[in-house]
């Protein structure tokens, strides 16, 4: 049985400020998803608060924040059998010191804050955060 999903992925803003969005749009194509929706935006500080809303509680959430808010960032709907967990594992663990070889993560990020992508990590919250970005 087919199970098409969307997930929101995001292009943060150390891959945008190194030019990798084509390399990285490229890896989403390679490996099977379309990208429906995309668009590269500039949030604020109070979109990204919003849009971290469930880490609001943790020590980092304010240098999140500020982080996502920095520069230009490219946010895009994917497609393909089993998005959600599919983009999980095509951007691989958080850190990218601890994330495996060929993993967007351990290709292109440069530590646990700067890890060049976010993935929506289950299918309600993909239309969420699908939601937050591309209200129509
Ligand atoms: P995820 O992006 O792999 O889903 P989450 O736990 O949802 O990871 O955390 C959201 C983002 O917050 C991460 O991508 C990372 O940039 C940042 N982050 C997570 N844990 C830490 C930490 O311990 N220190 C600093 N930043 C963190
Ligand atoms: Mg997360």
């Amino acid at each position: 049985m087919s199970n098409i999903e969307q997930t929101l992925s995001i292009i943060k803003p150390d891959a945008v400020e190194r030019n990798l969005q084509d390399e990285i749009k490229n890896e989403f194509i390679k490996n099977k998803f379309s990208i429906i929706k995309e668009k590269k935006i500039h949030i604020s500080k109070n979109e990204a608060e919003q849009f971290y809303k469930v880490h609001q509680t943790k020590p980092f959430y304010n240098d999140l924040c500020n982080y996502l808010s920095s520069g230009p960032i490219i946010v895009m709907v994917l497609e393909r059998e089993n998005a959600v967990l599919e983009n999980r594992k095509l951007m691989g663990a958080t850190n990218p010191a601890e994330a495996n070889e060929g993993t967007l993560r351990k290709k292109y990020g440069i530590s646990i804050d700067k890890n060049s992508v976010h993935g929506s990590d289950s299918v309600e919250n993909a239309k969420l955060e699908i939601n937050f970005f591309f209200k129509d």
